[in-house]
């Protein structure tokens, strides 16, 4: 019997947070299941009793232990099985420190990316043209974001300080669906010493890279870390995830005629993720 069951949908950034936590503590003795949002199968009568309110993702224990709010899963698996992405606790002051990195990401980058996300990523595939009064603005929070992540990276190498930890991992999602979207010069049109600096933010940088140092890297980078981090996890998943999510297949998708008719009111709540199976194609 798996370890626990990871209830989700394919293309929710919340979900893919938990996953490639997952990838990245090389943990797959867990059961996927999907629900479909559009269908509204997160507002299930089985669904609300995992989630209160409705959503995913949410993770259920055989002992009956379960778990909702995306951060708090990855946090709770790391302790759990010991991934080395978290400060020690004995260490109060670089908790301390993961737990106010991991506030920034939430309300100074999520949020507007999220917008970012939505607008551009999410009402493509329910047939719907981005506002982009809403674009625009939330663009300006996340460059407003960055400006100060740069300058803050000058000094630490990554978001919570000098070890890669999950607050570097919660970015990846969202900074996915920026370079997916066409805003990866948000990143790469940084001066060459922050846009470095960046790299820390994503898992893979170690691997692209090597432990060895930032030099030498040209500006595609931070798109191929996020890439390879993403690869990783589609092989942890046997899902061909990566592919569907390049800027090239993205933009050639179109809305399937189900979406298109779907009404406001079924149309998920969520500012970044869309289902895969039901998006591709007529
Ligand atoms: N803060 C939550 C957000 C969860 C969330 O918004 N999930 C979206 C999918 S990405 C959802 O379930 N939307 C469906 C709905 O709200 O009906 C987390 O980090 O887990």
């Amino acid at each position: 019997m798996p370890a626990f069951t990871l209830y989700g949908s394919r293309g929710s950034t919340n979900t893919d947070r938990v996953r490639l936590t997952l990838a990245e503590g090389g943990f797959t003795d867990y059961e996927f299941v999907l629900l479909n949002l559009q269908k509204g199968e997160q507002k299930s009568e089985e669904n609300m009793k995992r989630h209160p309110w409705g959503k995913i993702p949410v993770i259920t224990f055989p002992e009956g232990f379960t778990l909702y709010e995306s951060r708090a899963i990855c946090k709770y698996l790391a302790r759990k099985y010991s991934f080395p992405l978290l400060p020690p606790d004995s260490d109060i002051e670089a908790a301390a420190l993961f737990d106010q990195a991991q506030s920034a990401e939430m309300l100074y980058f999520a949020e507007p990316a999220g917008r970012i996300a939505f607008e551009k990523f999410v009402k493509k595939f329910m047939g719907l043209p981005p506002d982009d009064a809403v674009v625009s603005g939330a663009l300006r929070s996340v460059e407003m974001f960055f400006d100060v992540a740069e300058r803050l990276l000058e000094h630490k190498d990554y978001m919570a300080g000098k070890d890669f930890t999950l607050a570097d991992i919660y970015y990846i999602p969202l900074i996915q669906r920026l370079f997916a979207c066409g805003y990866g010069d948000v990143i790469l049109s940084r001066k060459a010493d922050a846009a470095v600096a960046l790299e820390g933010l994503l898992a893979s940088a170690k691997q692209v890279i090597g432990e060895e140092g930032w030099t030498g890297v040209d500006d595609g980078t931070t798109e191929a870390a996020v890439k390879t981090s993403y690869a990783k996890f589609a092989k942890c998943d046997q899902e061909a995830f990566t592919e569907f999510l390049t800027p090239q297949t993205f933009a050639s998708l179109q809305p399937t005629k189900a979406i298109r008719q779907a009404t406001e009111k079924d149309r998920p709540n969520c500012a970044s993720c869309a289902t895969k199976g039901d998006s591709i194609g007529e």
